[in-house]
């Protein structure tokens, strides 16, 4: 591969002599850049489709890791930006296009946890971020994806979708339609606890997934999160939640075998553990609504998929024209199974409050 033309914005140590690409994410563009020094890079193409301010985004991003430099004892454990030769955190290429560009600090991120311990520590990452941004002047972040995680409104745009069927596929999903619809009221429950003030706003980082999570290669220990985009006012419970959905579950996002797709138990507890011993401050009440995050964070991204399939593909990289179906699909097995456990993932998280937050 080439070695992309933006890369020489930035101030690098040494001269570019590769690039790769990363095969992360369903938004971003992200690549691997080495240098003649030995230096290594990751150079991200920011995904203007999706964020349409890049600007006030990167202004978020490096608000929120120059906090997390002064709170943190190895520079390892947060993101660090390479200025552009403008002194920028962001580089505009003549297309319009925007990128940034952070060390690549040698980690490594799983799409599936190895052992209890990976997803432990991926718990610990996301609970520890949670508590340093405590301090954080929320008010001075940019929404850069207004109602992120407003399942009200993401039910309002699935519905829109339906209504528009810009594609003619809404006939090949009526099952999954007829699914998602009936449980639009249980998919605001925590958007109106938001709203009412029973659960707290925090700043939150919106997209848990367990590949957002990076591991020292070595010690295997969690160093940071990764894709700072979404890091905006939220929910604890979102949080918790979609690192369920994605770490906790028995098949990948996509399977397109919905049969293999159930919420593990065990490593669900897993989770809960690690999370509350690094989130002491969470409240009662939201440790009691962990489960409903879990249960919400599936629906919401099981509409996700489903709309954009609808829509004809145009939010989420897509490896083949089904897959945006096959995705909700397969959220939809996630949501019936932890459904049908509902008793027991609310006792295990009662269970294991009472043992860590003494
Ligand atoms: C996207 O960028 P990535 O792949 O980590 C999405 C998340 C979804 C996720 C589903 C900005 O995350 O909200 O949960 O795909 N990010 C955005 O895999 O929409
Ligand atoms: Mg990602």
């Amino acid at each position: 591969m080439q070695i992309e033309k933006a890369a020489y914005a930035f101030q690098l140590d040494g001269n570019p002599i590769a690039c790769e690409e990363l095969n992360q994410g369903h938004i971003n563009q992200t690549l691997k850049l080495t240098t003649d020094t030995g230096a290594e890079y990751v150079l991200q193409k920011i995904n203007k489709y999706v964020f349409r301010n890049p600007i006030r985004l990167m202004a978020n991003v490096s608000a929120v890791t120059d906090f997390l430099h002064k709170r943190v004892e190895d520079s390892r454990l947060a993101l660090h930006f390479i200025p552009t030769q403008r002194g920028l955190y962001y580089h505009r290429d003549r297309r319009g296009e925007f990128w940034r560009m952070y060390d690549f600090v040698g980690g490594f991120c799983l799409d599936t946890p190895q052992s209890d311990e990976d997803f432990y520590q991926s718990a610990l990452a996301f609970g520890r971020f949670q508590e340093m941004l405590a301090e954080f002047p929320a008010q001075t972040l940019f929404e850069t994806i207004p109602e992120f995680h407003n399942t009200v409104d993401r039910y309002r745009q699935f519905k829109a979708s339906i209504q528009a069927d810009p594609c003619g596929r809404v006939s090949q999903a009526t099952g999954e339609i007829r699914f998602l619809l009936k449980r639009e009221e249980l998919g605001g429950t925590l958007q109106r606890m938001r709203e009412s003030g029973e659960l707290p706003l925090r700043v939150t980082h919106n997209d848990t997934k367990l590949n957002n999570v990076l591991l020292d290669r070595k010690t295997r220990k969690a160093l940071c999160v990764l894709d700072l985009d979404t890091v905006m006012p939220g929910l604890s419970a979102y949080d918790f939640g979609d690192a369920i959905r994605y770490g906790a579950a028995t098949a990948a996002e996509d399977e397109p075998d919905a049969d293999k797709m159930t919420l593990n138990l065990h490593l669900f507890g897993v989770y809960v553990r690690g999370y509350l011993e690094a989130a002491p401050s969470l409240t009662d009440r939201e440790v009691e609504m962990l489960p409903m995050g879990a249960l919400i964070m599936t629906l919401e991204l099981a509409t996700r998929f489903l709309k954009d399939y609808i829509d004809g593909d145009l939010y989420f990289k897509t490896d083949y024209p089904e897959h945006n179906l096959i995705r909700a699909r397969t959220q939809i097995r996630l949501v019936a199974d932890m459904q049908s456990h509902w008793d027991e993932m609310n006792r295990i998280v009662a269970e294991i409050a009472a043992e860590v937050r003494k």
